[in-house]
């Protein structure tokens, strides 16, 4: 009966690792906000996630915060979903270590994300690192989550987290929900591309090329007028000659909500210095009223905190119960 009348449950987080960015909120944020009338959401800050590269601590726990002050202004809301920082429930950490134990060596070192983050942080490749995708796997799965809205770089590590919890449901019985990832369409942002670099993906620690939730117009604007196109001057989209300017349609095309039919039609025979002000313009617009929530919020603390601590409860106790009954199937001793 349960089961019938469950709505499908959605889980998503991202690390305070930097200041939320334009493709966070493209490939991720903004499906979390349209699905939390549909499903029941679960968000997260993964703080633990973001310690498996050295952070200082002072701006970990402000960006905290202030990612709960972002989430807030973008539309996500604590009557209708859980918000919370990983930290607090300790589930995650629990449920992470028995999973590990079904996981190979082999498929940890083939995941991409580790392969990169290794080589940019040659001189600290922790155990933390190397797991990182085991403690995501713990994050959806103790929630039972149907869906993983996400950004197209997450979509290996949620095939590992299926992987996972299908070994471990055959070696038991059913326990985990198999998620699938849920990401956006190409042309509504699934991988915004770095301005300066259009090809390497947009990235919170990477402030080259960059534009943060954050940002006031004027920054928008200089940072779009820089970006990095080519020596034509046609606006049209095509990844593989024009990847710059196939960056800036799309990121027009899902600020403005057209189409990228629409948008080549809208700048054909004009050149790109009208363009990619027409771009900065259209994000800058998007991104004000988050702006202006944002910097409100963090004026009540309070407020925040009473959000992530009735997150915190609310989400223990349904990690908690994913959590026994893992207990149960492996063999521990009830308490
Ligand atoms: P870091 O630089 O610390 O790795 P990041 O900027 O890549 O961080 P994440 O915290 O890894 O951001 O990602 C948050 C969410 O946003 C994830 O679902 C991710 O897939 C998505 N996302 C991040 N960057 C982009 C991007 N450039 N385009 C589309 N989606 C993105
Ligand atoms: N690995 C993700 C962040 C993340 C996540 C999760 C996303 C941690 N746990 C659970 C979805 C579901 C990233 O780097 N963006």
């Amino acid at each position: 009966m349960e089961n019938q009348t469950r709505k499908k449950r959605v889980f998503s987080g991202i690390q305070p690792s930097g200041d939320l960015t334009l493709g966070s909120y493209m490939g991720a944020i903004k499906n979390w906000v349209t699905m939390q009338d549909e499903y029941d959401c679960v968000y997260c800050i993964v703080d633990m996630h973001a310690i498996t590269v050295r952070q200082n601590p002072a701006d970990l726990r402000r960006r905290c915060l202030e990612q709960l002050a972002q989430y807030l202004a973008c539309g996500l809301d604590p009557a209708k979903s859980i918000l919370f920082v990983q930290s607090h429930v300790p589930q995650h950490a629990e449920l992470s270590w028995i999973l590990g134990c079904y996981t190979q060596f082999g498929e940890l070192s083939r995941m991409t994300q580790f392969k990169q983050k290794s080589q940019q942080h040659a001189d600290n490749i922790t155990a933390g690192l190397f797991t990182y995708p085991v403690l995501m796997a713990a994050d959806i799965l103790l929630y039972q989550a149907d869906y993983v809205p996400v950004g197209e770089d997450q979509r290996q590590h949620v095939e590992l987290c299926r992987d996972i919890a299908q070994r471990f449901n055959g070696v038991y019985s059913e326990t985990f929900v198999l998620p699938e990832a849920l990401i956006q369409r190409v042309d509504q942002g699934a991988r915004i591309m770095s301005l300066g670099n259009p090809l390497s993906k947009m990235s919170k620690s990477d402030p080259d090329g960059c534009v943060y939730l954050m940002d006031p117009p004027e920054v928008i604007q200089r940072k779009f007028k820089r970006a990095v196109t080519d020596s034509e001057t046609s606006v049209r989209y095509d990844k593989e000659n024009k990847p710059g300017v196939s960056n800036l349609l799309t990121i027009y095309c899902a600020a403005a909500g057209k189409s990228l039919e629409e948008a080549e039609a809208e700048f054909a025979g004009q050149g790109y210095g009208v363009f990619k002000p027409a771009v900065g313009e259209a994000v800058a617009e998007l991104l004000r009223p988050m702006r202006e929530e944002a910097a409100r919020m963090m004026k009540d603390k309070a407020y925040l905190e009473g959000v992530y601590r009735e997150g915190a409860q609310r989400a223990g106790r349904l990690a908690q119960r994913t959590l026994d009954k893992v207990h149960r199937k492996v063999g521990f001793v009830a308490r």
